[in-house]
């Protein structure tokens, strides 16, 4: 049986919610949100949120329609907010502004601003919650897990030969993997709002850990580049170069690191290495994903690209599950989520 006109259209309106937030930035402190006002079939206004500080979808939305809001029925890919955060309460504005009825898709994780769909019934509004949900929480996979866990999400990138290895014995690392695998750590990069490597690396590699173009240039907006450990560095090192940020976090726990990042509202970071940095994170639980690289290389020999875990047997391995798997040139790239022992 074909499904009744009214959820075709509110499916089809939903999508085009979800699209619209699909503008906003995608590294951020505040989440993507797309809003649609409909009276009838008409769509009589449109909104999205272009991050912390400017308008919620909802508020951008209503703004366009003006008198037309009245009656009208609200798609919101979040449910709306009920506090007065950088700006105000958007499930009043929806109530102030005659909306009749509010579909919205994910509800609000935010213990801060939940509570706009009591609010919203409370004051007469027809209110529906969780269409699309799921799709809604993917366009803000690291933000739900920030605010739901009170620290950033962390995704590990490892690159590693065909037999484990991160460097040769010479320590040379450079060319473990090819272009194509190089050009997308790049991209992952782009989309986080940290990348951290330990004092180890910096010493060994002098990574730049900037966002670069093909031809080497530093682009767009850069993430905050954090360096732990209680190693000096030298003021020459390329991760103080001045191109992006830079935050040096004196002693090697996690848990200090992830609190500075979460008291600047970073929601993903990237860990870079190297194998003492991996393996406490790993140790704390604090690895939520793992990115690998994988090159069709043998070394036979060189440096680990995890330092121990202290297990001694297969049964206590770390197991992870694995989500996706694609080939970028002759590299492959793994993507899996540790699921414990
Ligand atoms: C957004 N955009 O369109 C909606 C949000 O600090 P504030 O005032 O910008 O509030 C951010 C919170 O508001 C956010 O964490 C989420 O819980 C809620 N709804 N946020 O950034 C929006 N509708
Ligand atoms: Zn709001």
């Amino acid at each position: 049986m074909a499904p009744p006109a009214a959820d075709i259209m509110d499916e089809s309106m939903m999508r085009a919610a979800l699209g619209l937030a699909g503008r906003g930035p995608a590294v951020d402190p505040n989440p993507r949100v797309g809003c649609v006002l409909v009276v009838g079939e008409t769509v009589v206004g449109q909104g999205w949120h272009a991050g912390a500080g400017t308008p919620h979808a909802e508020v951008a939305a209503l703004s366009q329609a003006r008198d037309l809001a009245r009656g009208a029925t609200a798609y919101v890919t979040l449910e709306p907010c009920a506090h007065t955060g950088r700006t105000g309460p958007c499930a009043q504005a929806l109530i102030d502004a005659g909306v009749a009825r509010v579909v919205f898709a994910q509800a609000d994780p935010n213990p801060a601003a939940r509570g706009g769909a009591d609010l919203l019934a409370a004051h007469g509004v027809r209110v529906e919650a969780g269409l699309l949900a799921r799709s809604a929480a993917a366009l803000n996979r690291a933000w739900t897990f920030a605010v739901t866990h009170d620290r950033p999400m962390v995704t590990w990138k490892l690159a590693t030969t065909l037999d484990g290895y991160a460097a040769a014995a010479d320590g040379s690392s450079r060319w473990v993997t090819g272009a194509q695998a190089r050009a997308d750590v790049h991209r992952l990069r782009s989309r986080v709002g940290a990348v951290l490597v330990g004092t180890g690396t910096v010493l060994a590699d002098d990574p730049s850990l900037t966002v670069r173009d093909a031809a080497g240039h530093a682009t767009g907006t850069q993430p905050l580049r954090v360096v732990l450990g209680d190693r000096a560095i030298p003021a020459t090192a390329r991760a103080l170069d001045g191109q992006a940020e830079t935050l040096i976090t004196p002693g090697h726990d996690p848990r200090d690191a992830l609190k500075a990042l979460q008291d600047r509202q970073i929601r993903h970071v990237l860990l870079e290495g190297g194998p003492t940095v991996a393996a406490a994170f790993l140790q704390h639980g604090y690895v939520d994903e793992i990115v690998a690289y994988v090159a069709p290389k043998l070394l036979g020999g060189g440096l680990p690209t995890l330092a121990s875990l202290g297990i001694g047997s297969i049964a206590d391995a770390l197991e992870c599950e694995l989500t996706e798997v694609e080939q970028l040139g002759q590299d492959v790239r793994l993507r899996l989520t540790p699921t414990g022992r």
